[in-house]
């Protein structure tokens, strides 16, 4: 089974500002999370993060037909993207959207996702554990 884990915009910044909202750990131990996750779950996994919307719509194109799963935190493209939405419609793969904060706490403009509607689950405000949950969600629909 392959995973493919994306983070979109400001991810790769983790653990610098805003430690009350997004934690201290920083991108590196959030790749080291999954990658340790997958290991011990016998998966194959692929971790990018891209700050472009453009370049998360042409990963999540390239998944098409050799990845089993997808877990996004599309970032802020979230609250704004139909793009990242018919990509995923449009690979037809099982994504799951995860979110480090708890959104439902924050601003207006946070309540809304347009990729929610293409995804299998949400995981919101669990930290970085929500990439590993939503890892074991895919696991488990793969897994009979
Ligand atoms: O809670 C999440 O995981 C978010 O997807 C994170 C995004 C935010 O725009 C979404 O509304 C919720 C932000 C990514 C990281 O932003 C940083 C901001 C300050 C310092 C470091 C990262």
């Amino acid at each position: 089974m392959k995973i493919l884990v994306i983070n979109g915009p400001n991810l790769n910044m983790l653990g610098i500002r805003e430690p009350g909202i997004y934690g201290t750990e920083n991108y590196e131990a959030l790749c080291r999370k999954v990658r340790d996750y997958a290991a011990a779950h016998g998966v194959e996994v692929e971790l990018y993060q891209s700050n472009h919307e453009g370049d998360l719509v042409d990963k999540i194109q390239a998944a098409y037909g050799n990845t089993d799963g997808i877990v996004i935190n599309p970032g802020a493209y979230t609250h704004t993207s139909v793009a990242l939405l018919d990509a995923v419609k449009a690979v037809g793969i099982p994504t799951v959207e995860v979110h480090i904060s708890d959104l439902s706490k924050r601003e207006a403009f946070r309540q809304i996702s347009y990729i929610r509607a293409a995804c299998v689950a949400t995981i919101i405000g669990h930290g970085l554990d929500g990439y590993t949950e939503a890892m074991a969600l895919l696991i488990d629909k793969k897994t009979p």
